[in-house]
C-alpha cells in the first residue's frame, strides 16, 4: 500500500475527495472526534441518517461539547454543515442544540443547511416510542432499550408514506391537514390501542398529550414558530452537495450509531431504525455512490453497547477490579444522550469482519486505545462456536448472535500510558502488537489511532 496517499486525511486534502466516517460496532466509537479532526481538510460535513438519538462528544482545547443533530464539523469556522434527507429531524431539539452552541460562541445558523425532504420528528413519535417500550416491558418482552427520542416511529411514518417533512413547514395549511390525519391514526390505532393513558407522560411531552390522547393545537402552535426559525436553513441539500462537489469541495459524510445497530445488518430487532452503513451515505444525502471515495471505519479498542440485545464478548463491567469495570470507568462509558451506562467487553474481530464487509471499509481508525493502558492481559475474539461449529464471521440476527460462544486469543497488555501519544513508534511494543493482530485478523489496515478525546491526540499511521 502506498503509505502517503491512502489515508483518509490525505484523501481529504486532495480536492473533491470525499470520506465516509462510519461506526463499525454499536455506536460511540468516537466518530465525532474523527469527523472534527478530518474537517481540517473538508469544506462540508453531512449527516445522512438517524436523528437526535446520536450523541457525539468533541473536546477542543479542553472544552467538551456534546452534539446530537448538528454535524460535528460545526466547531470549524468556514465549514458548511448539512442535514441530509435520510435524517429524521426534531426542530424542537435542533433549536435547543443550536441555542446552546450559539450561547457558547459557535456561529451555527449561517452554516447549517437542512434538507427539505427530511421527515420531521414530532411529539407523537417520542410518545409512541415511550409507550411501546413501556408495553414491551409490561408484556414480558425485552425492551429494545431505545433512546425514547421517537426515531423508530418517525421512520415508520416515512416508510408508510405519511410523514410530515421539513418542506411541509413552508406550507402550514398543508402541514395542518397532514398532521390532523396523522393524529387520527395515532389516537385511534397506534397509541389509542395501547391504553397509553396508563403510561406516565414525560415533562416535555405534557403540553401535547392530554388524557392519553395527542392534541393537534399545541403541535401546530409550536410548528408555526419553528417554521419561521428554520426557514433560512431549509435547502435542497442534494443539489447543494452536488454543486459543492463540482466546485472541488471535500465532503465528509458523518455516520451516527454503528453498523451493528443498522436496521438490515445489525443485531435485529435490537437495532435502530435506519441504515447506518456507509452505502446509505449516498441515499441519505442525495448523492451518487461514485462520490464516496474513502470509507473510514471507526472502531473502539474494545467493545461497548448501550441498550438491550446480544453482545458476545460482554464482560462483567459492574464489579470493581475486573477488566470490564476498568473499561467502563476509565473509558467513562455513559451515553451522551441518555446518560445510560454502556455495557463493555473485549474487542471482537469476528464482528469487525462483518462490519468491514458490509461497509467496504478502506481503512480503520482505532479509538480509546489509552483506556486499555494498565490491563495485564487482553483478549481478542477471533471467532465463535455456534451449534457445535466454529465460525469466524458474526452471524446475522439477534438469536444466532446470542447463541455464539466467543473464541479468544490472549495477548499481553502494557503498563505504560499511551495518553496523548502522536507517533506510532512511540506506542508501547505490546500496544503495537495488539493493533497489528487486530489488523491481521480483520484484514483492514489501521490508518489512524486516537489516544485521548482531544483533537490533537491522534496518530496518523499511513
Ligand atoms: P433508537 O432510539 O430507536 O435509535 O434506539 C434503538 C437502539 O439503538 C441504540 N442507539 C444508540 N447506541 C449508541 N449510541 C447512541 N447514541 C447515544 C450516545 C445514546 C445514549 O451517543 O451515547 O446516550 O444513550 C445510540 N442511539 C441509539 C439504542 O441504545 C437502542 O439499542
Ligand atoms: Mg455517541
Amino acid at each position: 500500500m502506498n503509505t502517503s496517499t491512502n489515508t483518509a486525511r490525505n484523501q481529504g486534502q486532495r480536492h473533491g475527495r470525499n470520506v465516509v466516517v462510519v461506526g463499525t460496532q454499536w455506536g460511540d466509537e468516537g466518530k465525532g472526534k474523527l469527523v472534527d479532526w478530518l474537517t481540517e481538510s473538508a469544506q462540508g460535513v453531512v449527516r445522512y441518517h438517524g436523528g437526535h438519538n446520536a450523541g457525539h462528544t468533541l473536546v477542543v482545547n479542553g472544552v467538551r461539547t456534546a452534539l446530537h443533530l448538528v454535524p460535528s464539523g460545526i466547531l470549524r469556522e468556514g465549514v458548511t454543515c448539512y442535514i441530509g434527507n435520510g435524517v429524521v429531524v426534531s426542530v424542537t431539539k435542533l433549536m435547543e442544540e443550536v441555542a446552546g452552541l450559539e450561547a457558547a460562541g459557535v456561529k451555527v445558523r449561517e452554516r447549517l443547511r437542512v434538507s427539505e425532504a427530511s421527515p420531521l420528528i414530532l411529539p407523537q413519535h417520542a410518545w409512541l416510542d415511550i409507550v411501546r417500550e413501556a408495553f414491551r416491558e409490561r408484556g414480558g418482552s425485552e425492551k429494545i432499550g431505545t433512546t425514547g427520542r421517537g426515531i423508530g416511529p418517525a421512520y415508520e411514518d416515512k416508510v408508510a408514506r405519511r410523514a410530515l417533512r421539513v418542506q411541509d413547514l413552508l406550507h402550514l395549511d398543508r402541514f395542518e391537514a397532514k398532521l390532523r390525519d396523522q393524529l387520527d391514526l395515532y389516537n385511534h390505532v397506534l397509541v389509542g390501542f395501547l391504553h397509553a393513558d396508563e403510561v406516565p407522560v414525560p415533562e416535555d411531552l405534557k403540553p401535547f398529550v392530554q388524557g392519553g390522547k395527542l392534541a393537534a393545537e399545541p403541535i401546530l402552535e409550536a410548528a408555526r414558530q419553528q417554521a419561521e426559525w428554520l426557514k433560512p436553513m431549509i435547502a435542497d441539500v442534494s443539489a447543494e452537495l452536488n454543486a459543492a462537489h463540482r466546485r472541488g469541495d471535500n465532503l465528509l459524510f458523518e455516520g451516527a450509531q454503528g453498523t451493528l445497530l443498522d436496521i438490515d445488518h445489525g443485531t435485529y430487532p435490537f437495532v435502530t431504525s435506519s441504515n447506518c452503513v456507509a452505502g446509505n451515505a449516498a441515499a441519505g444525502a442525495g448523492v451518487g455512490p461514485s462520490l464516496l471515495h474513502y470509507v473510514l471505519g471507526i472502531t473502539k479498542a474494545y467493545c461497548t453497547r448501550v441498550g438491550s440485545g446480544p453482545f458476545p464478548t460482554e464482560l462483567d463491567w459492574a464489579t470493581p477490579g475486573t477488566p470490564g469495570y476498568h473499561m467502563s470507568t476509565v473509558g467513562a462509558e455513559k451515553g451522551v444522550t441518555t446518560g445510560r451506562s454502556r455495557r463493555c467487553g473485549w474487542f471482537d474481530a469476528a464482528l469487525l469482519k462483518r462490519s468491514a464487509q458490509v461497509n467496504g471499509l478502506t481503512g480503520l481508525c482505532i479509538t480509546k486505545l489509552d483506556v486499555l493502558d494498565g490491563l495485564e492481559k487482553l483478549q481478542i475474539c477471533v471467532g465463535y462456536e455456534l451449534e457445535g461449529r466454529r465460525i469466524d464471521l458474526l452471524p446475522l440476527g439477534a438469536e444466532d448472535i446470542a447463541a455464539c460462544k466467543p473464541i479468544y486469543e490472549t495477548v499481553d497488555g502494557w503498563s505504560e500510558s499511551t495518553v496523548g501519544v502522536t507517533e506510532y513508534d512511540q506506542l508501547p511494543v505490546n500496544a503495537r502488537r495488539y493493533l497489528e493482530r487486530i489488523e491481521q485478523v480483520c484484514g483492514v489496515p489501521i490508518a489512524i489511532i486516537s489516544t485521548s478525546p482531544d483533537r490533537d491526540h491522534t496518530i496518523l499511521r499511513h
